[in-house]
């Protein structure tokens, strides 16, 4: 029995916002190349990407190519929905890229939400596939239940932030009652490029910041252990 869940979990990455490199290169791809390393330094036992990997739907081959190669050699399981930059469409990057066949991979791409199961570990993780980011779209909206057969249960979401007590016209809202009331052990978020940890009696979740992005904190990702018999730790880590 796995007592403890050590994961990672990064999002907001917009690879190819620099779709025309420079002398400098691609610093997206370095600079995710360089959180992967940071967070694989920590010998996790999965990652959660939380959307929005890509800019925008129309990101160069060469850029997607080089992503499902790091993804793939990542030897770890993986777990990413989409964000509102690179949304289901037809034709966008999850049309035109299998990345669920990557063997260590799992898409959540169903857009009103799928489990995917990390049977070793005992791990379910929920998450939906972003089609339309519209005030109507609720990232975290009809969350099952807990699977009995799982020893940890992740939720995913990419969306925008409202506390208790505002109300809110902005696109994919994600409320803190809908975080209060998860079932999840542990909610990886994504969309707000400044970290952000969300505790609650019941759960943690956490928007893990960008680690392209020095907004807030600088370039950030979360570090999260889960356990059976004490309390979760949570940590929001700097890239340097
Ligand atoms: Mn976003």
């Amino acid at each position: 029995m796995n007592n403890r869940l050590r994961l990672v979990h990064c999002s907001d990455i917009h690879l190819d916002a620099d779709a025309s490199p420079d002398a400098d290169g691609n610093q997206y791809c370095d600079r995710f190349a360089l959180a992967l390393e940071q967070m694989r330094a920590h010998d996790p036992d999965l990652m959660l990407i939380a959307g929005d990997l890509f800019d925008s739907n129309r990101a160069d081959d060469e850029t997607v190519m080089w992503s499902m190669e790091i993804l793939a050699a990542q030897d770890i399981p993986i777990f990413m929905i989409p964000g509102n930059h690179d949304c289901m469409l037809a034709g966008g990057i999850f049309a035109r890229y299998d990345f669920g066949a990557i063997d260590n991979l799992n898409m959540l791409l169903a857009p009103s939400g799928e489990t995917a199961w990390d049977e070793a570990l005992g791990v379910a993780v929920w998450g939906k596939g972003m089609e339309e980011h519209t005030p109507e779209y609720r990232p975290l909206g009809n969350c099952p239940a807990r699977p009995d057969e799982c020893l940890w249960y992740l939720g995913m979401g990419h969306g925008h932030f409202v506390p208790r007590g505002e109300d809110t016209d902005r696109s994919s809202p994600i409320l803190m009652s809908d975080i209060e009331n998860s079932p999840c052990d542990y909610v990886a978020l994504g969309h707000h490029h400044a970290a952000m940890e969300l505790v609650t009696d019941r759960t943690i979740a956490a928007y893990s910041g960008s680690p392209t992005d020095d907004i807030g904190r600088g370039a950030t990702y979360a570090l999260a252990e889960l356990f059976v018999d004490k309390e979760p730790m949570l940590e929001i880590k700097i890239i340097s």
